[in-house]
């Protein structure tokens, strides 16, 4: 028998101070279907494998990894294009999946044979992560689509070991179905709503969205951005986190030690333009953010200069013109010239005004 202590021991090497296991057999997965807290197409309760009943029973082994919603310090630079802290510096997939594996092969000494059907689990997995760290007791659901837990707010990671067995556990380890809040979502924030009036694309709250309109997911699109949606890019290279930094649940807690940002978390927006596959891999390659064909960066890199830059931006982009022959890029580079121009316009025109 796999005992609390003895996983608790486990954590707290690890320094996983948040955690949750459950089981999944026959009896919890109708108790769980019957209350229907999620109706996601990748649920952990949907997938073809349980159409074989013999294959349903499962322990899952879920942690929430802690991360940084800021930088460090940021310094002032003229065409400072923001990477949000969660992708600098690290990739969060990787580091993740270190503690997974870890956790998984003290579990093995714990039980004291391998564990032959295990799958390792961050973002990019068959299920919703969400809903698993659910179950496992991390938290509910806020207005801001994220899993919010009480000691650390909504800026962490969810990571899971789905063990295509059921282990021996002590009862007591486990998160049953009665230890689950009776709903997804959390009442709190129908009291607080801040993130819904400060989300740039009107997608939080506990209503159906159309996530894709997210800042977040606009600066990983490779489609079109259109020019609403460029306006509130503002200066984001890659992700979006207002609605977690506006959160009055996120504390600012300690990141865990793998997840700690070691420098400034922006890129240079001009020299970015510049660059080639090699040279961005070479500097950028081991980060998060870094999944994306470069092109992607370079559009946002454009969006981001029209934005933001100045009249020295205006003379650097316009000795550039080989991106007006980039048929990925040129209708933006066509458009942070003329943002520029325009918005540069617009303050002489105010200097004007006063003088006058
Ligand atoms: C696709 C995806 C995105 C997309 C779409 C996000 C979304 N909300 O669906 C984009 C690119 C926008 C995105 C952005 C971000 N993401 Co993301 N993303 C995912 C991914 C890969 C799949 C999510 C998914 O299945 N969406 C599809 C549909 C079904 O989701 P949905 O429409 O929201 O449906 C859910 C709700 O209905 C919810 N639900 C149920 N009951 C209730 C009740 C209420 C009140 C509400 C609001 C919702 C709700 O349950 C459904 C299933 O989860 C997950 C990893 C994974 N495999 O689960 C990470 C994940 C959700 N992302 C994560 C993170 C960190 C982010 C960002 C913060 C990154 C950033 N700073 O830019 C932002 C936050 C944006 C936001 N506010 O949601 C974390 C969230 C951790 C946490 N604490 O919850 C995850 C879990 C990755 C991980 N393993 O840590 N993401
Ligand atoms: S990440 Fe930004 S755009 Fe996306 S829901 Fe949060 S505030 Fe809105
Ligand atoms: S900002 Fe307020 S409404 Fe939004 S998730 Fe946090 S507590 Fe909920």
């Amino acid at each position: 028998m796999i005992t609390k202590l003895a996983l608790d021991k486990i954590m707290d090497a690890l320094m996983l101070r948040h955690w949750g296991i459950f089981s999944i057999d026959r009896t919890t997965r109708k108790g769980l279907k019957r209350a229907n807290f999620f109706n996601a197409f990748n649920s952990l309760l949907n997938l073809a494998e349980y159409d074989s009943e013999d294959s349903m029973d499962k322990t899952v082994l879920a942690i929430a990894v802690p991360y940084a919603l800021e930088g460090v310090k940021v310094s002032s630079h003229k065409n400072r294009a923001k990477v949000e802290a969660f992708g600098w510096d690290f990739d969060y997939h990787v580091q993740v999946k270190i503690l997974l594996n870890q956790v998984k092969a003290d579990l093995e000494a714990l039980h004291g044979q391998t564990l032959k059907d295990v799958t390792v689990c961050v973002d990019n997995s068959p299920y919703n992560d969400r809903e698993v760290g659910f179950y496992a007791g991390l938290g509910q659901v806020g207005y801001n689509h994220l899993l919010i837990n009480r000691q650390l707010g909504s800026n962490f990671f969810i990571g899971y070991l789905v063990i295509h067995e059921k282990l021996p556990i002590e009862p007591s380890a486990l998160v049953t179905l009665e230890d689950l809040p009776m709903t997804t979502g959390l009442s709190y924030c129908e009291t607080c709503r801040r993130c819904e009036q400060a989300c740039p694309s009107h997608v939080c709250g506990f209503k159906e969205a159309d996530m894709s309109a997210c800042l977040s997911a606009q600066t990983q699109n490779k489609g079109i951005i259109n020019v609403e949606m460029r306006l509130l890019i503002h200066n984001r290279l890659y992700g979006c986190s207002i609605c977690q930094s506006v959160c009055p649940l996120n504390h600012y807690v300690t990141p865990h030690p793998l997840l700690t940002l070691k420098a400034e978390n922006w890129v240079d927006a001009l020299a970015l333009l510049e660059m080639t596959h090699q040279n961005f891999m070479e500097i950028y390659g081991h980060m998060g953010f870094a999944w994306r064909p470069l092109w992607v960066y370079k559009r946002n890199a454009l969006i981001v200069i029209g934005n933001i830059g100045d009249q020295d931006a205006l003379d650097l982009l316009s000795q550039m013109p080989h991106l007006n022959e980039d048929h990925k890029l040129a209708m933006y580079y066509r458009w942070a010239i003329q943002r520029l121009i325009d918005r540069i316009n617009e303050q002489s025109d105010t200097i004007n005004t006063k003088i006058d």
